[in-house]
C-alpha cells in the first residue's frame, strides 16, 4: 500500500494548523515525510475542511508551486491537492505527476479535458460541494451505492473527455457531505469500491468521525484504521503521519 504525504500549505486546514505556510518550511516538510518513507507527496493550496473559505486561484498557486519544484527537483513523487484545472497545469508543469482533484472533475469544467491533456494520473475523489455546503449533502439512501454510483459516472465523463482509464486512480471521500455513519459504513465494505476496477485511495487521516476535539487526538485511531487497510486491496493512504502510518504498515 503506498502511503501519500499530506503537505498542506494552507493557514487553516483543519488538520495541521497551517504550520506549512512558509514555502521553505513547506519543502523541509516534505523531505521529512519522504525521509519517512511517504511514496508521495501531496501538496495543497486551498483547504477542504467543512466550512472553509475558498482562496483565489493566485494565491493557491503562489502557496503549491515553489514547493511541488523543490521537491520534484528532488526526485520526489509529487501530486498536487487542487479543483482547479489552471492550478493543475501549472502544478505538472513544475514537476507534480499526479492531480488529485477532491471535487472528481465537478468544481471546474476545464479538469477533465486538462488532465487528459496533461495525460498524469489522476485521483478522482466522490464530492457533493464545496466545503461550505457539504455538510447539508449527507443524504444517502445505500450510502455505498450511491456514492459508487456517483463515482461511475464521474468516471465515464472522466473517459468521455479523454482520460485513460490506466490512469485514474478512485477515492470515496472520506469526510465529504458524509457523517461519521456514513464514513464507517464505506470503510467497511471498501470491496465494493475495489470491484470497480480501479486502484483505491483512502483519506482517514485525523477526520472527525474518528473521534476526539482535536485533529491530534486522532493520530491513534488513524493508524488503526491504516492497518485495517491492510489485505483488502487498497492502493494507497493519505496521511499527515507518515511516520506513524509507514511503521503501521511495515508491522
Ligand atoms: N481529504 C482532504 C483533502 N484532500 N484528497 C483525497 N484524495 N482524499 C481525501 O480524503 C482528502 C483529499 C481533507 O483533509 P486535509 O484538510 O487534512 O488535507
Amino acid at each position: 500500500m503506498l502511503v501519500m504525504g499530506i503537505l498542506n500549505v494552507t493557514p487553516d486546514s483543519f488538520a495541521d494548523g497551517g504550520i506549512n505556510l512558509d514555502a521553505n518550511t513547506a519543502i523541509a516538510r516534505g523531505r521529512e515525510m519522504a525521509a519517512e518513507g511517504a511514496d508521495i507527496i501531496d501538496v495543497g493550496g486551498e483547504s477542504t475542511r467543512p466550512g472553509a473559505d475558498r482562496v483565489t486561484p493566485d494565491e493557491e498557486q503562489a502557496r503549491v508551486i515553489p514547493v511541488i519544484r523543490a521537491l520534484a527537483e528532488d526526485g520526489f513523487q509529487v501530486s498536487i491537492d487542487t479543483m482547479r484545472a489552471e492550478t493543475a497545469r501549472l502544478a505538472v508543469q513544475a514537476g507534480a505527476t499526479i492531480v488529485n482533484d477532491v471535487s472528481g472533475g465537478a468544481a471546474d469544467p476545464l479538469m477533465l479535458a486538462t488532465v487528459a491533456e496533461l495525460d498524469c494520473t489522476y485521483i478522482l475523489m466522490h464530492w457533493r460541494g464545496h466545503s461550505k455546503e457539504m455538510n447539508s449533502k449527507a443524504i444517502y439512501g445505500d450510502v455505498v451505492v450511491d456514492v459508487t454510483s456517483e463515482i461511475s459516472m464521474q468516471v465515464e465523463k472522466a473517459l468521455l473527455a479523454g482520460v485513460k482509464r490506466e490512469k485514474i486512480v478512485i477515492d470515496p471521500g472520506i469526510g465529504f457531505a458524509k457523517d461519521a455513519e456514513h464514513n464507517w459504513e464505506i470503510l467497511r465494505r471498501l470491496d465494493e469500491f475495489t470491484e470497480l476496477g480501479f486502484p483505491v485511495l483512502i483519506g482517514h487521516s485525523r477526520k472527525r468521525f474518528l473521534g476526539g476535539a482535536e485533529p491530534s487526538d486522532r493520530e491513534a485511531s488513524t493508524v488503526e484504521v491504516t492497518k485495517s487497510l491492510v489485505g483488502r486491496g487498497i492502493w494507497g493512504v493519505r496521511v499527515h503521519g507518515v511516520k506513524a502510518n509507514v511503521e503501521a504498515l511495515s508491522q
